[in-house]
Protein backbone atom coordinates (compact mmCIF):
# COMPACT_ATOMS: atom_id res chain seq x y z
CA UNK A 1 0.00 0.00 0.00
CA UNK A 2 1.12 3.41 -0.58
CA UNK A 3 -0.20 7.17 -0.08
CA UNK A 4 1.20 10.46 0.09
CA UNK A 5 0.93 11.16 3.54
CA UNK A 6 0.55 9.00 6.33
CA UNK A 7 -1.85 9.87 9.34
CA UNK A 8 -1.00 8.19 12.31
CA UNK A 9 -4.66 9.17 14.85
CA UNK A 10 -8.51 10.21 13.95
CA UNK A 11 -8.89 13.03 16.40
CA UNK A 12 -9.73 16.61 15.10
CA UNK A 13 -5.71 17.18 14.01
CA UNK A 14 -5.60 14.13 11.73
CA UNK A 15 -8.82 14.09 10.43
CA UNK A 16 -8.80 18.16 9.49
CA UNK A 17 -5.68 17.96 7.89
CA UNK A 18 -6.77 15.14 6.43
CA UNK A 19 -9.42 16.92 4.44
CA UNK A 20 -7.56 19.72 4.15
CA UNK A 21 -4.88 17.78 2.19
CA UNK A 22 -7.74 15.62 0.39
CA UNK A 23 -8.78 18.76 -1.09
CA UNK A 24 -5.96 20.01 -2.56
CA UNK A 25 -5.87 16.36 -4.37
CA UNK A 26 -3.28 14.84 -1.55
CA UNK A 27 -3.60 11.54 -1.15
CA UNK A 28 -4.00 10.15 2.41
CA UNK A 29 -4.39 7.34 4.79
CA UNK A 30 -5.15 7.62 8.60
CA UNK A 31 -4.60 4.71 10.44
CA UNK A 32 -6.58 4.90 14.27
CA UNK A 33 -6.45 2.73 17.16
CA UNK A 34 -9.86 2.81 18.69
CA UNK A 35 -12.95 2.82 16.94
CA UNK A 36 -14.88 5.54 15.26
CA UNK A 37 -17.59 5.25 17.81
CA UNK A 38 -14.88 5.19 21.01
CA UNK A 39 -13.47 8.46 19.29
CA UNK A 40 -16.75 10.59 19.13
CA UNK A 41 -17.52 9.36 22.76
CA UNK A 42 -15.02 11.56 24.26
CA UNK A 43 -16.82 14.53 25.44
CA UNK A 44 -13.78 17.51 25.21
CA UNK A 45 -13.52 21.10 23.78
CA UNK A 46 -16.29 23.59 23.39
CA UNK A 47 -14.76 26.86 22.19
CA UNK A 48 -13.33 27.43 18.48
CA UNK A 49 -11.34 30.44 17.86
CA UNK A 50 -12.47 32.38 14.36
CA UNK A 51 -8.91 30.69 12.56
CA UNK A 52 -10.74 26.58 13.44
CA UNK A 53 -13.58 27.66 12.02
CA UNK A 54 -12.01 29.05 9.29
CA UNK A 55 -10.31 26.13 8.36
CA UNK A 56 -13.22 23.88 8.60
CA UNK A 57 -14.98 25.75 5.63
CA UNK A 58 -11.98 26.00 4.11
CA UNK A 59 -11.75 22.20 4.27
CA UNK A 60 -15.71 22.20 3.03
CA UNK A 61 -16.93 20.56 6.04
CA UNK A 62 -18.41 23.99 8.09
CA UNK A 63 -22.20 23.61 7.41
CA UNK A 64 -23.26 22.33 10.79
CA UNK A 65 -21.18 24.36 12.29
CA UNK A 66 -22.62 27.21 10.58
CA UNK A 67 -26.22 26.38 11.59
CA UNK A 68 -26.05 24.75 14.96
CA UNK A 69 -22.37 26.40 16.66
CA UNK A 70 -23.61 29.30 18.84
CA UNK A 71 -20.98 32.93 17.80
CA UNK A 72 -20.35 34.20 21.34
CA UNK A 73 -19.28 37.64 21.86
CA UNK A 74 -17.89 37.36 25.25
CA UNK A 75 -17.61 35.61 28.52
CA UNK A 76 -17.51 36.34 31.77
CA UNK A 77 -14.89 35.65 34.83
CA UNK A 78 -16.18 35.88 38.98
CA UNK A 79 -14.29 37.00 41.16
CA UNK A 80 -15.28 37.44 45.12
CA UNK A 81 -18.54 36.68 43.77
CA UNK A 82 -18.61 39.85 41.45
CA UNK A 83 -19.13 39.21 37.14
CA UNK A 84 -17.16 40.65 35.11
CA UNK A 85 -17.73 40.30 31.68
CA UNK A 86 -15.07 40.47 29.01
CA UNK A 87 -16.16 41.84 25.95
CA UNK A 88 -14.59 39.95 23.58
CA UNK A 89 -15.88 41.51 20.33
CA UNK A 90 -16.01 45.12 21.41
CA UNK A 91 -12.51 45.14 23.22
CA UNK A 92 -10.73 43.10 19.79
CA UNK A 93 -12.25 45.00 17.02
CA UNK A 94 -15.30 42.55 16.00
CA UNK A 95 -13.61 39.14 16.81
CA UNK A 96 -15.67 36.53 18.73
CA UNK A 97 -15.15 32.86 19.20
CA UNK A 98 -17.85 29.97 18.09
CA UNK A 99 -19.53 27.18 21.02
CA UNK A 100 -19.30 23.39 19.04
CA UNK A 101 -18.37 20.64 20.98
CA UNK A 102 -15.05 18.64 19.52
CA UNK A 103 -17.38 15.70 19.03
CA UNK A 104 -19.57 17.38 16.46
CA UNK A 105 -17.16 18.61 14.44
CA UNK A 106 -15.16 15.16 14.27
CA UNK A 107 -18.35 13.58 13.45
CA UNK A 108 -18.69 16.30 10.57
CA UNK A 109 -15.08 15.59 9.39
CA UNK A 110 -15.29 11.65 9.34
CA UNK A 111 -18.57 11.73 7.68
CA UNK A 112 -16.57 14.09 4.73
CA UNK A 113 -13.81 11.41 4.74
CA UNK A 114 -16.75 8.78 4.12
CA UNK A 115 -18.24 10.43 1.53
CA UNK A 116 -15.12 11.76 -0.48
CA UNK A 117 -14.48 7.86 -0.31
CA UNK A 118 -10.66 8.50 1.93
CA UNK A 119 -9.33 5.50 3.15
CA UNK A 120 -9.44 5.56 7.17
CA UNK A 121 -8.56 2.30 8.71
CA UNK A 122 -9.77 1.90 12.58
CA UNK A 123 -8.83 -0.11 15.45
CA UNK A 124 -5.73 -0.88 14.16
CA UNK A 125 -2.73 -2.34 16.22
CA UNK A 126 1.06 -1.53 16.80
CA UNK A 127 0.94 1.48 14.94
CA UNK A 128 4.99 2.12 13.62
CA UNK A 129 6.45 4.88 12.00
CA UNK A 130 9.69 3.94 10.29
CA UNK A 131 12.91 5.24 7.80
CA UNK A 132 11.52 9.23 8.87
CA UNK A 133 14.85 10.42 7.92
CA UNK A 134 14.95 8.70 4.85
CA UNK A 135 13.67 9.68 1.58
CA UNK A 136 10.99 6.71 1.97
CA UNK A 137 9.46 6.38 5.07
CA UNK A 138 6.84 4.08 6.02
CA UNK A 139 4.37 3.00 8.90
CA UNK A 140 3.50 -0.66 9.96
CA UNK A 141 0.03 -1.89 11.68
CA UNK A 142 -1.64 -4.72 12.56
CA UNK A 143 -5.15 -5.35 11.65
CA UNK A 144 -7.35 -8.20 12.33
CA UNK A 145 -3.86 -9.74 13.29
CA UNK A 146 -2.46 -9.54 10.10
CA UNK A 147 0.48 -6.95 9.39
CA UNK A 148 0.58 -4.30 6.98
CA UNK A 149 2.94 -1.85 5.41
CA UNK A 150 1.48 1.63 4.27
CA UNK A 151 4.53 3.64 2.44
CA UNK A 152 4.53 7.40 2.30
CA UNK A 153 6.62 10.22 1.13
CA UNK A 154 5.60 12.05 4.75
CA UNK A 155 4.22 11.09 7.91
CA UNK A 156 1.51 13.41 10.30
CA UNK A 157 1.77 12.15 13.84
CA UNK A 158 -2.03 13.05 15.14
CA UNK A 159 -2.36 10.32 18.15
CA UNK A 160 -2.64 12.26 20.97
CA UNK A 161 -0.73 12.55 24.01
CA UNK A 162 -0.33 9.05 24.67
CA UNK A 163 0.50 8.10 21.18
CA UNK A 164 3.27 6.45 19.26
CA UNK A 165 4.57 9.31 17.06
CA UNK A 166 6.69 11.60 19.82
CA UNK A 167 7.71 8.06 21.38
CA UNK A 168 9.30 7.26 17.84
CA UNK A 169 11.46 10.23 18.18
CA UNK A 170 15.16 9.14 19.77
CA UNK A 171 15.18 10.70 23.36
CA UNK A 172 18.70 12.92 22.16
CA UNK A 173 17.06 14.55 19.55
CA UNK A 174 13.74 15.91 21.31
CA UNK A 175 13.49 18.00 24.73
CA UNK A 176 10.45 18.35 26.65
CA UNK A 177 9.15 21.54 29.23
CA UNK A 178 6.58 20.09 31.68
CA UNK A 179 4.43 21.24 34.68
CA UNK A 180 2.11 18.75 36.19
CA UNK A 181 -0.47 20.51 38.31
CA UNK A 182 -1.94 19.18 40.94
CA UNK A 183 -5.44 18.55 40.23
CA UNK A 184 -7.73 18.27 37.90
CA UNK A 185 -11.12 19.22 36.51
CA UNK A 186 -14.25 16.88 37.16
CA UNK A 187 -17.28 17.39 34.27
CA UNK A 188 -20.32 17.14 34.04
CA UNK A 189 -22.39 17.19 30.79
CA UNK A 190 -26.06 17.46 31.28
CA UNK A 191 -29.67 18.02 28.93
CA UNK A 192 -30.44 21.13 30.95
CA UNK A 193 -30.57 24.60 29.90
CA UNK A 194 -27.14 26.30 30.18
CA UNK A 195 -26.54 28.58 33.96
CA UNK A 196 -25.99 31.38 31.59
CA UNK A 197 -25.92 32.43 27.60
CA UNK A 198 -21.86 32.87 27.97
CA UNK A 199 -19.38 31.26 29.48
CA UNK A 200 -18.45 31.66 32.97
CA UNK A 201 -15.27 31.86 34.50
CA UNK A 202 -15.06 31.11 38.15
CA UNK A 203 -12.76 32.09 40.99
CA UNK A 204 -13.51 30.54 44.32
CA UNK A 205 -11.78 29.92 47.51
CA UNK A 206 -12.95 25.86 47.20
CA UNK A 207 -11.54 26.18 43.87
CA UNK A 208 -11.71 27.04 40.10
CA UNK A 209 -15.61 26.38 38.41
CA UNK A 210 -16.48 26.65 34.59
CA UNK A 211 -19.95 26.70 33.49
CA UNK A 212 -20.06 26.19 29.90
CA UNK A 213 -22.44 24.72 27.31
CA UNK A 214 -22.83 22.85 24.17
CA UNK A 215 -26.47 24.27 23.49
CA UNK A 216 -29.12 25.98 24.91
CA UNK A 217 -30.94 22.63 26.04
CA UNK A 218 -27.36 21.06 26.89
CA UNK A 219 -24.90 22.71 29.35
CA UNK A 220 -21.34 21.86 30.65
CA UNK A 221 -20.03 21.87 34.27
CA UNK A 222 -16.76 21.99 35.40
CA UNK A 223 -15.33 21.91 39.05
CA UNK A 224 -11.68 21.73 39.82
CA UNK A 225 -11.19 18.76 41.97
CA UNK A 226 -7.63 17.78 43.86
CA UNK A 227 -5.21 15.29 42.26
CA UNK A 228 -6.03 11.87 44.22
CA UNK A 229 -10.14 12.70 43.93
CA UNK A 230 -11.97 10.01 41.61
CA UNK A 231 -14.87 10.10 39.55
CA UNK A 232 -16.94 6.94 41.64
CA UNK A 233 -16.78 9.09 44.73
CA UNK A 234 -18.76 11.83 42.60
CA UNK A 235 -22.20 11.53 42.91
CA UNK A 236 -24.23 13.55 40.58
CA UNK A 237 -25.90 15.67 43.32
CA UNK A 238 -22.08 16.01 45.45
CA UNK A 239 -21.44 17.73 41.95
CA UNK A 240 -24.12 20.35 41.95
CA UNK A 241 -23.95 21.10 45.63
CA UNK A 242 -20.04 21.84 45.18
CA UNK A 243 -20.59 23.52 42.31
CA UNK A 244 -23.29 25.55 43.55
CA UNK A 245 -21.05 26.44 46.36
CA UNK A 246 -18.43 27.91 43.82
CA UNK A 247 -21.07 30.21 41.65
CA UNK A 248 -21.95 33.43 42.79
CA UNK A 249 -25.19 33.70 44.44
CA UNK A 250 -27.41 34.88 41.54
CA UNK A 251 -26.35 32.17 39.31
CA UNK A 252 -26.56 29.16 41.84
CA UNK A 253 -30.59 30.02 42.66
CA UNK A 254 -30.94 29.87 38.87
CA UNK A 255 -28.88 26.84 37.96
CA UNK A 256 -31.25 24.17 36.52
CA UNK A 257 -30.04 20.10 37.56
CA UNK A 258 -29.95 17.49 36.12
CA UNK A 259 -28.59 13.82 35.48
CA UNK A 260 -25.51 13.54 34.22
CA UNK A 261 -25.15 11.94 30.52
CA UNK A 262 -21.02 12.46 30.47
CA UNK A 263 -18.82 12.61 33.71
CA UNK A 264 -14.89 12.43 34.19
CA UNK A 265 -11.36 13.98 35.33
CA UNK A 266 -9.52 15.60 32.97
CA UNK A 267 -5.67 16.00 34.40
CA UNK A 268 -4.15 18.96 34.16
CA UNK A 269 -0.73 19.63 32.37
CA UNK A 270 1.30 21.96 30.39
CA UNK A 271 3.58 19.79 28.27
CA UNK A 272 5.34 20.99 24.83
CA UNK A 273 8.38 19.24 22.82
CA UNK A 274 10.70 20.62 20.46
CA UNK A 275 11.18 20.17 17.85
CA UNK A 276 7.85 18.95 16.39
CA UNK A 277 8.96 17.17 13.82
CA UNK A 278 12.06 14.46 12.98
CA UNK A 279 13.08 14.28 9.49
CA UNK A 280 9.74 13.37 7.72
CA UNK A 281 7.61 12.56 10.70
CA UNK A 282 5.79 15.75 12.12
CA UNK A 283 3.79 16.28 15.23
CA UNK A 284 0.67 17.77 15.25
CA UNK A 285 -1.55 18.68 18.28
CA UNK A 286 -1.67 16.71 21.64
CA UNK A 287 1.07 14.74 20.43
CA UNK A 288 4.09 17.25 20.31
CA UNK A 289 1.41 19.75 23.18
CA UNK A 290 -0.72 19.83 26.16
CA UNK A 291 -2.25 22.98 27.80
CA UNK A 292 -4.02 22.88 30.91
CA UNK A 293 -7.91 23.64 29.57
CA UNK A 294 -8.58 26.68 30.90
CA UNK A 295 -7.70 28.70 28.02
CA UNK A 296 -9.59 26.80 25.49
CA UNK A 297 -6.36 26.41 23.54
CA UNK A 298 -5.96 22.47 23.33
CA UNK A 299 -8.00 22.08 20.02
CA UNK A 300 -7.29 25.15 18.66
CA UNK A 301 -3.77 25.13 18.87
CA UNK A 302 -4.16 21.32 17.51
CA UNK A 303 -5.79 23.08 14.15
CA UNK A 304 -2.79 25.90 13.53
CA UNK A 305 -0.41 22.79 13.29
CA UNK A 306 -2.77 21.92 10.92
CA UNK A 307 -2.61 24.56 8.89
CA UNK A 308 1.36 24.92 8.66
CA UNK A 309 1.74 21.40 8.00
CA UNK A 310 -1.18 22.16 5.33
CA UNK A 311 0.32 24.77 3.79
CA UNK A 312 3.83 23.70 3.78
CA UNK A 313 2.59 20.24 2.22
CA UNK A 314 0.74 21.61 -0.67
CA UNK A 315 3.61 23.81 -1.68
CA UNK A 316 6.21 20.49 -1.42
CA UNK A 317 3.67 18.50 -3.51
CA UNK A 318 2.45 21.71 -5.51
CA UNK A 319 5.36 23.65 -6.29
CA UNK A 320 8.45 21.45 -4.98
CA UNK A 321 9.29 23.71 -2.35
CA UNK A 322 11.13 21.14 -0.25
CA UNK A 323 12.76 23.64 1.74
CA UNK A 324 10.01 24.67 3.35
CA UNK A 325 9.69 20.97 5.40
CA UNK A 326 12.73 22.30 7.76
CA UNK A 327 10.28 25.21 9.18
CA UNK A 328 7.65 23.44 10.12
CA UNK A 329 8.51 22.88 14.16
CA UNK A 330 9.73 26.77 14.02
CA UNK A 331 6.93 28.33 12.56
CA UNK A 332 4.39 26.21 15.09
CA UNK A 333 6.52 26.49 18.12
CA UNK A 334 6.00 30.47 18.01
CA UNK A 335 2.30 30.42 18.61
CA UNK A 336 2.33 26.87 20.70
CA UNK A 337 3.94 28.78 22.94
CA UNK A 338 1.92 31.99 23.20
CA UNK A 339 -1.39 29.00 23.67
CA UNK A 340 0.79 27.75 26.43
CA UNK A 341 1.43 31.01 28.27
CA UNK A 342 -2.11 32.12 28.02
CA UNK A 343 -3.39 28.59 28.97
CA UNK A 344 -0.82 28.69 32.28
CA UNK A 345 -1.49 32.19 33.28
CA UNK A 346 -5.45 31.53 33.43
CA UNK A 347 -4.84 28.58 35.62
CA UNK A 348 -3.21 30.60 37.79
CA UNK A 349 -5.08 32.91 37.89
CA UNK A 350 -8.43 31.70 38.39
CA UNK A 351 -7.65 27.90 40.18
CA UNK A 352 -6.26 26.92 44.23
CA UNK A 353 -3.19 24.80 43.83
CA UNK A 354 -1.95 23.49 46.84
CA UNK A 355 1.83 23.67 45.70
CA UNK A 356 1.44 27.47 45.42
CA UNK A 357 2.80 29.60 48.37
CA UNK A 358 0.83 31.97 50.61
CA UNK A 359 2.94 34.65 48.41
CA UNK A 360 2.19 33.57 45.13
CA UNK A 361 -1.63 33.27 45.77
CA UNK A 362 -2.01 37.01 46.83
CA UNK A 363 0.53 37.93 43.80
CA UNK A 364 -2.13 36.07 41.25
CA UNK A 365 -5.29 37.82 43.21
CA UNK A 366 -3.44 41.04 43.37
CA UNK A 367 -2.43 40.10 39.77
CA UNK A 368 -6.09 38.95 38.47
CA UNK A 369 -8.06 41.71 39.57
CA UNK A 370 -5.62 44.61 38.15
CA UNK A 371 -6.22 43.28 35.16
CA UNK A 372 -10.05 43.06 35.46
CA UNK A 373 -10.32 46.47 36.67
CA UNK A 374 -8.30 48.31 33.40
CA UNK A 375 -9.82 48.01 30.09
CA UNK A 376 -6.22 47.45 28.94
CA UNK A 377 -5.73 43.97 31.12
CA UNK A 378 -9.19 43.13 29.49
CA UNK A 379 -8.24 43.48 26.10
CA UNK A 380 -5.17 41.84 26.86
CA UNK A 381 -7.40 38.50 27.51
CA UNK A 382 -9.47 38.87 24.80
CA UNK A 383 -7.12 39.02 22.35
CA UNK A 384 -5.87 36.14 23.55
CA UNK A 385 -8.99 34.28 24.20
CA UNK A 386 -10.18 34.76 20.32
CA UNK A 387 -6.70 33.69 19.24
CA UNK A 388 -3.43 34.99 17.92
CA UNK A 389 -3.63 35.22 14.13
CA UNK A 390 -1.37 32.44 12.03
CA UNK A 391 1.50 32.54 11.24
CA UNK A 392 2.48 33.44 7.51
CA UNK A 393 4.74 29.87 6.24
CA UNK A 394 6.65 32.29 3.99
CA UNK A 395 7.66 34.70 7.34
P1 LIG B 1 -6.69 13.62 20.19
O1 LIG B 1 -8.07 14.22 20.14
O2 LIG B 1 -6.21 13.06 21.46
O3 LIG B 1 -6.65 12.49 19.07
C1 LIG B 1 -5.58 11.58 18.95
C2 LIG B 1 -6.10 10.32 18.30
O4 LIG B 1 -4.99 9.42 18.11
C3 LIG B 1 -5.39 8.12 18.48
N1 LIG B 1 -4.18 7.33 18.85
C4 LIG B 1 -3.59 6.43 18.02
N2 LIG B 1 -3.89 6.01 16.78
C5 LIG B 1 -3.09 5.08 16.23
N3 LIG B 1 -2.01 4.52 16.89
C6 LIG B 1 -1.69 4.91 18.14
N4 LIG B 1 -0.64 4.39 18.78
C7 LIG B 1 -2.50 5.91 18.77
N5 LIG B 1 -2.47 6.51 19.97
C8 LIG B 1 -3.50 7.37 20.01
C9 LIG B 1 -6.35 8.33 19.64
O5 LIG B 1 -7.21 7.21 19.82
C10 LIG B 1 -7.09 9.59 19.17
O6 LIG B 1 -8.26 9.29 18.43
O7 LIG B 1 -5.60 14.67 19.71
P2 LIG B 1 -5.68 15.90 18.66
O8 LIG B 1 -6.31 15.45 17.36
O9 LIG B 1 -4.33 16.50 18.66
O10 LIG B 1 -6.73 16.92 19.28
C11 LIG B 1 -6.43 17.59 20.48
C12 LIG B 1 -7.71 17.91 21.24
O11 LIG B 1 -8.46 16.72 21.38
C13 LIG B 1 -7.41 18.54 22.63
O12 LIG B 1 -6.36 19.46 22.54
C14 LIG B 1 -8.64 19.29 23.19
O13 LIG B 1 -9.71 18.42 23.42
C15 LIG B 1 -8.27 20.03 24.49
N6 LIG B 1 -9.43 20.68 25.11
C16 LIG B 1 -9.90 21.89 24.66
N7 LIG B 1 -9.30 22.49 23.59
C17 LIG B 1 -9.81 23.66 23.09
O14 LIG B 1 -9.22 24.20 22.13
N8 LIG B 1 -10.94 24.26 23.61
C18 LIG B 1 -11.61 23.71 24.66
O15 LIG B 1 -12.65 24.23 25.05
C19 LIG B 1 -11.08 22.49 25.25
N9 LIG B 1 -11.68 21.90 26.29
C20 LIG B 1 -10.08 20.05 26.19
C21 LIG B 1 -11.21 20.70 26.77
C22 LIG B 1 -9.65 18.81 26.68
C23 LIG B 1 -10.30 18.22 27.73
N10 LIG B 1 -9.82 16.96 28.18
C24 LIG B 1 -10.64 15.84 28.43
C25 LIG B 1 -8.39 16.71 28.17
C26 LIG B 1 -11.89 20.12 27.82
C27 LIG B 1 -11.43 18.88 28.34
C28 LIG B 1 -12.17 18.33 29.51
C1 LIG C 1 -15.94 23.14 27.35
O1 LIG C 1 -17.06 23.60 27.03
O2 LIG C 1 -15.74 21.91 27.40
C2 LIG C 1 -14.84 24.08 27.68
C3 LIG C 1 -15.01 25.44 27.46
C4 LIG C 1 -13.99 26.32 27.80
C5 LIG C 1 -12.83 25.84 28.33
C6 LIG C 1 -12.65 24.48 28.53
C7 LIG C 1 -13.66 23.59 28.22
O3 LIG C 1 -11.84 26.73 28.67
Amino acid sequence: MKTQVAIIGAGPAGLLLGQLLHKQGIDNVILERVSSDYVLSRIRAGVLEQGFADLMREAGVSKRMDQEGEVHDGFEMVLNDRRIRIDLKGLTGGDTVIVYGQTELTRDLMAARVATQQTSHYEVDNVRPHNMLEENPYVTYEKDGREYKLECDYIAGCDGFHGVSRKSIPEDCIKSYERVYPGGWLGVLSDTPPVNPELVYVRHERGFALCSLRSQVRSRYYIQVGQDEKVEDWSDERFWQELKRRLPKDLADRLVTGPSIEKSIAPMRSFVVEPMQYGRLFLLGDAAHIVPPTGAKGLNTAASDVFTLYNILTKVFGEGRTELIEKYSEICLRRVWNGERFSWWMSNMMHKFEDTSEFNEKMYASEIEYYLSSDVGKRVIAEQYVGLPYDDIES
